[in-house]
C-alpha cells in the first residue's frame, strides 16, 4: 500500500503574493501516473521571469502576506507578467509550480509500464503518448501530443484531480504537468522521459525545458541547413542554445542580438558571429541594421524574448523570398504579434516552436546520451548553484542579476 507523503513544497497561493514553502501532502500515484523524487531543478524564466518581475520571494512560513520587493540593484519591478501575475489564463492558485527537473520514479500507479522505481526521468511538459490513435504522435510533423492538455491546462491530473493538498485537505494544482518547486510530485506516465542511470540530473534537468527547446528549434522546427544565415534575439539560455545549435548546424553567420552586453561573450563562445544591441543603435530598426549587413535578410530568424516587438523584427529580417522566423518566447497574455502582410507576400514565413519540436520520451533520451558522450555540452548554461526547495529563494534572487541562465536548485544528493 503506497503512503501519502509530506514534504516541503514551495506553494504558489495567489497571484501577486509571495511563495511559501510549507509541508504539503503528496498522494499515491493513481493509474497511468507515477510518483517522482525530484533531485533537482533549474528555474526557468518562463517561472523565474513571472516570480522575478513580481519580486517575489520564497518565504518560510505563511505569516507573511506583503509582496516583498528584490534588494537586488538591477530590480525595477517593472510590471507583472505572466503565470504568478495572473495573466496566465491557465495560472491557477494555490499551485506548485517549476517544470525544468531531474527526478527519480519514487513509486508507479497500476497499468504503468514504461517506468519503475529507481529510474531517472526527465519530467516533460509536452508529452508523448505514443498511441497508435494519437495523429500526432504519429506524425512527424509535431511533437504536440494532445493527450493530457486539457486537464494539465486545468491544473489537474489526467482524471481531473489534485494528488498535492494541505494538510487540512485543501487542494493544490498543478502546474504544466510537471510541479518540480517540490521535493515530490506526480506525473502522468506520458510525461516521463527515461534518461540514462548515470546522468547528473543537476545538469540533463536543463533538457526539461529552455535547453532543448532552443537547441530544437533549429535542429527540428526551423532544420537549419549548413551554410545558412541566423538571427538570434535574446540571449538567455533558450537563445544561446539557439547559438549553440546554428554552430552544430554549421551556420555561415549567426547573429545574435540582445540589449544586454553581458551575453555577447557567452554567444561568441557558442558561435555567434556578430553581436548586436538595439540600444546602440537608436536611429535605426534592428531589422534593418540586419538586412542591410545580409543584403536581403537571415535564412532563419529567432525570438527568444517573448516580447512581440522584437517577433516582428524577427520576421522582418527574414530574407526575402524564404526567410523563415520562429517565435519561441512566450508573450504576456493578451499581446499580439503583427506585421505588414506585404512581408509575408514576399516569401517570408512565421511558425512557432514547443519544446523545440522534440518528441519528448523519443528524444530527450538521445539528447542527455550526447551530452554523456561530450558531443552537446550543456553545463556552461549552469551559472548558479543552490540546495534545498527553501533554495528557490536565493535562486529568485540571482535571476535579477542579469548574468545568470540557469539556476539549479538540488533538492536531493544524487
Ligand atoms: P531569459 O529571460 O533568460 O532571456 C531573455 C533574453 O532576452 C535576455 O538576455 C534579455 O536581455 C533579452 N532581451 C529582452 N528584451 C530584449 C530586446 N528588446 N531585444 C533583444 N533582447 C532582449 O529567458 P529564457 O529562459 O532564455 O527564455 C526565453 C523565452 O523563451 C521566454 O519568453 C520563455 O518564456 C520562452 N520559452 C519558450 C519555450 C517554448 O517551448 N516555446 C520554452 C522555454 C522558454
Ligand atoms: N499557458 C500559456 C501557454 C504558455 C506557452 O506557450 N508555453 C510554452 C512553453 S514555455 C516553457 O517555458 C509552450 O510550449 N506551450 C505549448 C503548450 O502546449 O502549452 C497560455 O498562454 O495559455
Ligand atoms: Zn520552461
Amino acid at each position: 500500500m503506497m503512503r501519502v507523503l509530506m514534504f516541503p513544497q514551495a506553494v504558489a497561493w495567489e497571484a501577486n503574493k509571495p511563495l511559501v514553502t510549507e509541508t504539503i501532502r503528496v498522494d499515491p500515484p493513481k493509474e497511468g501516473e507515477v510518483r517522482l523524487k525530484v533531485v533537482a531543478n533549474a528555474l526557468c524564466h518562463t517561472d523565474g521571469k513571472s516570480l522575478n518581475k513580481l519580486g517575489v520571494h520564497v518565504e518560510r512560513d505563511k505569516t507573511r502576506t506583503s509582496l516583498p520587493r528584490c534588494s537586488s540593484a538591477q530590480c525595477v519591478s517593472p510590471p507583472p507578467v505572466y503565470t504568478l501575475s495572473g495573466q496566465d489564463p491557465e495560472g491557477l492558485f494555490p499551485c506548485i509550480l517549476g517544470h525544468e527537473a531531474g527526478a527519480m520514479v519514487e513509486s508507479v500507479g497500476p497499468g504503468v509500464t514504461s517506468v519503475q522505481p529507481g529510474m531517472y526521468v526527465i519530467p516533460c511538459y509536452t508529452p508523448q503518448c505514443k498511441d497508435a490513435a494519437c495523429i500526432f504522435c504519429q506524425s512527424p510533423k509535431t511533437n504536440l501530443c494532445p493527450k493530457i492538455r486539457a486537464t494539465q491546462g486545468r491544473g489537474v491530473m489526467p482524471d481531473g484531480t489534485s494528488r498535492f493538498s494541505t494538510l487540512d485537505g485543501k487542494p493544490i494544482y498543478h502546474f504544466m504537468g510537471c510541479s518540480t518547486f517540490a521535493e515530490y510530485t506526480v506525473v502522468a506516465e506520458i510525461s516521463c522521459a527515461v534518461v540514462s542511470e548515470k546522468a547528473p540530473l543537476d545538469k540533463v534537468c536543463l533538457f526539461g525545458c529552455g535547453v532543448s527547446t532552443g537547441l530544437g528549434a533549429v535542429l527540428k522546427t526551423c532544420a537549419v541547413e549548413e551554410g545558412a544565415s541566423v538571427a538570434v534575439f535574446g540571449l538567455g539560455a533558450v537563445g544561446l542554445a539557439v547559438v549553440q545549435a546554428a554552430k552544430i548546424r554549421k551556420a555561415r553567420r549567426i547573429f545574435a542580438v540582445d540589449t544586454n552586453p553581458k551575453k555577447f561573450e557567452m554567444a561568441v563562445q557558442l558561435g555567434a558571429t556578430d553581436c548586436l544591441n538595439p540600444n546602440d543603435i537608436p536611429d535605426k530598426p534592428i531589422q534593418q541594421v540586419i538586412v542591410e549587413a545580409t543584403t536581403w535578410g537571415v535564412d532563419y530568424s529567432f525570438d527568444a524574448t517573448g516580447n512581440v516587438e522584437v517577433m516582428r523584427a524577427a520576421l522582418e529580417c527574414a530574407h526575402r523570398g524564404w526567410g523563415v522566423s520562429c517565435v519561441i518566447g512566450v508573450a504576456a497574455s493578451g499581446k499580439l504579434i503583427q506585421t505588414r502582410p506585404f512581408q509575408l507576400i514576399t516569401g517570408r514565413s512565421w511558425k512557432g516552436t514547443a519544446f523545440g519540436g522534440w518528441k519528448s520520451r523519443t528524444d530527450v533520451p538521445d539528447l542527455v546520451d550526447q551530452y554523456m558522450d561530450g558531443k552537446l555540452p550543456i553545463d556552461h548554461y549552469v551559472t548558479h548553484s543552490f540546495e534545498g526547495v527553501s533554495a528557490i529563494n536565493d535562486a529568485i534572487h540571482a535571476l535579477h542579476e542579469g548574468d545568470c541562465l540557469r539556476a539549479v536548485v538540488s533538492y536531493f544528493k544524487q
